[in-house]
């Protein structure tokens, strides 16, 4: 049985998508970079292993990520999943994982990388937005994208509606993405391009689940 890390610092609806989900591997810890994460009780009532790593008392950003490294690696994963995770990851941590990290982003990619992604959808006048899986690589919201979902944007849109129209398909798509990492089906190509493995060979990995 693969093993997983969920790296959370608030609400936590993705990580309980995630657990809720019936995925072919075990959650072995929940770490949260903040004490006040709501998401730390919910994994805590599913009897799965918390950790606070806190980012302003560990002394620094690098110390922060080894410390939050140490932490994970008691754990031994196969795969890092970060959920709602705020903090800006360094190149030292990132290569540690690399190949085995992925990341939820509240935006269709590259488009509005960053934080605020829905002000800046709402703001640029965009009629879709959506939500991106991607690889973590150094570089910010720029790794291999694994799956999106694309929402429309109505015109009495505020952030907060159409946040909340993105979040579902959130769910959607991080479950099947780490499902399908879990199964050992997705290959990256060249650093960049990615491929899920089908029974019948490769096949593209659409944009919205609704397709599949
Ligand atoms: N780290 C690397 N190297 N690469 C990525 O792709 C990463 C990453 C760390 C986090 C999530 C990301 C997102 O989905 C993520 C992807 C935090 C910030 C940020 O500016 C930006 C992007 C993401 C997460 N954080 C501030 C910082 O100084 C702190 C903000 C806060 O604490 O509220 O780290 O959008
Ligand atoms: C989600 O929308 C996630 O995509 C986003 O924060 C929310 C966390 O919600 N992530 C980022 O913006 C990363 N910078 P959750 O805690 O309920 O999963």
């Amino acid at each position: 049985m693969q093993r997983f890390v969920i790296l959370i610092s608030g609400r936590g609806s993705n990580m309980l998508a995630l657990l809720d989900a019936g995925l072919p591997g075990e959650c072995v810890a929940v770490i949260s970079n903040r004490t006040d994460a709501a998401g730390l009780e919910q994994a805590r009532a599913r009897g799965i292993a918390t950790a606070v790593v806190g980012h302003a008392t560990s002394g620094g950003r690098e110390a922060f990520e080894a410390a939050l490294a140490a932490e994970i690696d008691r754990y031994q994963p196969d795969l890092i999943l970060l959920a709602g995770f705020m903090r800006i990851l360094g190149d030292e941590f990132v290569r540690r994982y690399q190949d085995r990290m992925l990341n939820i982003h509240p935006s269709l990619l590259p488009a509005f990388p960053g934080l605020k992604t829905h002000a800046q959808a709402l703001a640029a006048g965009v009629r879709i937005h959506g939500c991106t899986v991607h690889f973590v690589t150094p570089s910010l919201d720029a790794g291999p994208i694994v799956i999106q979902a694309a929402v429309p944007v109505l015109s009495d849109d505020s952030e907060a509606t159409l946040a909340a129209r993105v979040l579902e398909q959130e769910h959607v798509i991080y479950t099947l993405a780490a499902r399908w990492f879990l199964e050992g089906r997705l290959q990256v190509h060249d650093g960049r391009r990615v491929t899920l493995n089908d029974e019948g060979g490769n096949s593209d990995v659409l944009i919205n689940p609704g397709c599949l």
